[in-house]
């Protein structure tokens, strides 16, 4: 039944049919499949296979932008089920995806596991300049910034950020996460970020174990 239930969730994707994405999305949350699962095994597929056949160029944007739409729909389901932490405070994070990129589904789903995991988050969205999240992280009197990019060209940004954090010599006040698709532990480890996570619940490890938490 689950199996059927991702298999439905990939082609609502794929096809870009955003009333069947909220459908599915809905049934089963009611039905007790967790939201992480049917992301990972159902959801994220049918987005990823989308964005092998954009760059072979099998579909151009509109179907990508209809894919999206139907992901998104169904990502919100998804996030408003999962329970935020009420109870503790481990820690508060600055969160967005960088400045010339409007990727937000990924940075979204690790907003709901980190509020699931106990983690004050600030959600800036996406396209975000560099010093806002700077201002933002003084502003709450942040732990962590986390950074999302996911296009090769606003990887840049998150680079950007290191130097600006040194330069002000903010680099030991605020810890840094960086994710996304094209990035990677190797790029972390050549900007300086304190941490990078391939996927939204090890974001959640990873901010606990660079703070200690
Ligand atoms: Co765009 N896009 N897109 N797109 N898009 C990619 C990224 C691309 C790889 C597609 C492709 O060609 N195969 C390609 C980038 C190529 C490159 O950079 N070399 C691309 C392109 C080219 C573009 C445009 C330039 C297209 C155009 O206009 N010609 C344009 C750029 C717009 C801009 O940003 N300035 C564009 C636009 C769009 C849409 C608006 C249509 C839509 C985004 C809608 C939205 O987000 N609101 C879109 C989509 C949907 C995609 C793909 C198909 C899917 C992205 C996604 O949502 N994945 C993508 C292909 C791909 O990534 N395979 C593609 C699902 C999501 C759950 O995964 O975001 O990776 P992801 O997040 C994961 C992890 O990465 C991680 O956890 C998340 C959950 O597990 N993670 C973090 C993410 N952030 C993290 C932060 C962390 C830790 C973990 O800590 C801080």
């Amino acid at each position: 039944m689950k199996e059927f239930i991702f298999k439905e969730a990939k082609k609502a994707v794929i096809t870009g049919d955003k009333e069947k994405a909220k459908e599915i999305a809905t049934q089963a949350i009611e039905g007790g499949i967790p939201a992480g699962e049917l992301l990972s095994d159902g959801f994220v597929p049918g987005i990823t296979e989308i964005g092998a056949l954009f760059e072979d160029e099998k579909i151009y944007l509109p179907e990508l932008v209809m894919a999206a739409d139907a992901m998104k729909a169904a990502a919100e389901i998804c996030n408003q089920s999962i329970p935020k932490d009420e109870v503790t405070n481990r820690g508060t994070v600055i969160l967005g995806t960088v400045k010339g990129d409007i990727h937000d589904i990924g940075k979204s789903i690790v907003e709901s596991f980190l509020s699931a995991n106990g983690f004050e988050v600030f959600d800036l969205g996406r396209d975000v300049p560099v010093d806002t999240f700077i201002d933002k992280a003084k502003e709450h009197n942040a732990d962590v910034i986390a950074t999302s990019a996911l296009l090769t060209t606003t990887m840049g940004a998150q680079r950007d950020l290191e130097d600006k954090l040194k330069a002000a010599g903010l680099k030991d006040k605020y810890k840094t996460i960086i994710g996304g698709a094209p990035v990677n532990q190797g790029w972390a480890d050549q900007i300086g970020a304190d941490a990078y996570a391939e996927d939204a619940a090890s974001a959640a490890q990873k901010i606990a174990e660079i703070l200690g938490v």
